[in-house]
């Protein structure tokens, strides 16, 4: 299953932000280099559609979709060639599918290491993009000699691709701001290149930056326009709010014009970077969030359910789950006739409500 890696200096909050969004328990400490083996753990992904169907049909039951999270160890200047722990924390983001850089702004006396998320955000771009152009460079006399023998016009689209690609690297610029083609992005991806990795960023506030996050966030989320999400979180004052009782925790989050808080923001950020969608079932026993990846048609859709579901598929009954909302309940759809019959090609959208028939 894809992940998300979490990637940011030492003591910039990543075990934190780990153990705030998996309920897990990765060690966190004022020191540098607390983390030295990649953690893992499930993520839920909260979801106010499934929350509204759930008590639509007084499920007894409802299940959120999860994402895949990897806390891996800090990174710091020098890192690509072996400083601090070096190539751990390469391994650990080349297993990732999608990254979470997560840039320090509080300020604690008590915890070591500086509080520009902005030179955060340098110092991490810098080391993958070092990564990066290695790799490139460690490829591509070899590729270039193959492409000369060969003459097939794909190897040459591939030396053309990293040699686009090196350029970019070694002017600084990581290859999620490089503004790529999809075909120069394919013709990448044998490499296992960092930096092609889609991005979103945690602008880690002091509980003191709440309330005026724009002021921190904003100058990130211009370096990263176009190429990255940016969202800024108090991850220490959301971990803590996130321990109380529902109520208690709405009260505070609430009181500071939090709303539901920043954290289900990032699980549904780190979800979709990863392509992943959402389809909802709705009942009394249960409402259910289902995962599939975008651009997946309705028999694929029916098999993350079960596999008898997409090999005997016959159709779906669909509605969006607004729709179904307002109608209040799937009698009340089908007997106005708003629920839609849709065969083997209906793409599924996001937020579908699905039904399916099938033959066992
Ligand atoms: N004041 C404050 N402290 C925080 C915040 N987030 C994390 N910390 C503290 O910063 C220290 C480092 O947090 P960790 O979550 O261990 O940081 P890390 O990025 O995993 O660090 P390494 O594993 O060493 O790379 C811990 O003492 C945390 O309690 C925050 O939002 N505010
Ligand atoms: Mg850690």
């Amino acid at each position: 299953m894809e992940r998300l890696g979490i990637v940011g200096r030492p003591n910039a909050g990543k075990s934190s932000l780990f153990n705030a969004l998996t309920g897990g328990s990765a060690a966190v400490a004022p020191h540098p280099f607390s983390t030295t083996e990649t953690n893992v753990g499930m993520a839920q992904v909260p979801d106010h559609r499934l929350d509204a169907l759930s008590a639509m049909s007084a499920s007894r039951k409802t299940v959120r979709a999860t994402v895949e999270l990897a806390d891996v160890a800090g990174l710091v200047a020098g890192s690509s060639t072996g400083e601090g722990l070096g190539n751990r924390f390469l391994a650990g983001i080349r297993e990732a599918d999608a990254l979470c850089l997560v840039l320090r702004a509080f300020e604690d006396p008590n915890v070591g290491g500086g509080h520009d998320a902005l030179e955060d955000l340098e110092v991490l771009e810098l080391e993958l993009v070092l990564a990066d152009a290695d790799t490139i460079e460690n490829q591509l006399t070899k590729r270039r000699k193959a492409a000369r023998a060969d003459r097939s016009s794909t190897l040459a689209a591939e030396v053309a691709a990293l040699e686009v690609a090196l350029d970019h690297l070694q002017a600084g610029t990581p290859l999620y701001r490089a503004g790529l083609s999809s075909d120069q992005r394919q013709a990448l991806r044998e490499y296992f290149l960092l930096t092609t990795k889609p991005v979103l960023a945690v602008v880690n506030l002091g509980e003191d930056q709440v309330a005026d996050a724009d002021a921190v966030v904003k100058p990130v989320a211009a370096a990263l326009v176009g190429s990255a999400e940016v969202l800024g979180v108090s991850v220490q004052l959301e971990a803590e709010a996130a321990q109380l009782p529902d109520a208690e925790r709405d009260e505070l989050l609430e009181g500071l014009g939090l709303g539901e808080g920043a954290l289900p923001r990032v699980a549904r950020a780190a979800y979709h970077l990863l392509g992943r969608r959402t389809f909802l079932t709705t009942g009394e026993k249960e409402s259910r969030a289902w995962t599939f990846r975008a651009g997946a048609k309705a028999p694929e859709c029916a098999g993350v359910i079960h596999s008898d579901l997409q090999r005997g598929f016959i159709r779906a009954e669909v509605i969006h789950w607004h729709e179904l909302l307002e109608l209040g309940s799937w009698a009340a759809a089908k007997d106005v006739g708003k629920l839609r019959v849709e065969g083997k090609d209906y793409q599924v959208v996001d937020g579908d409500v699905l039904e399916i028939r099938f033959n066992v």
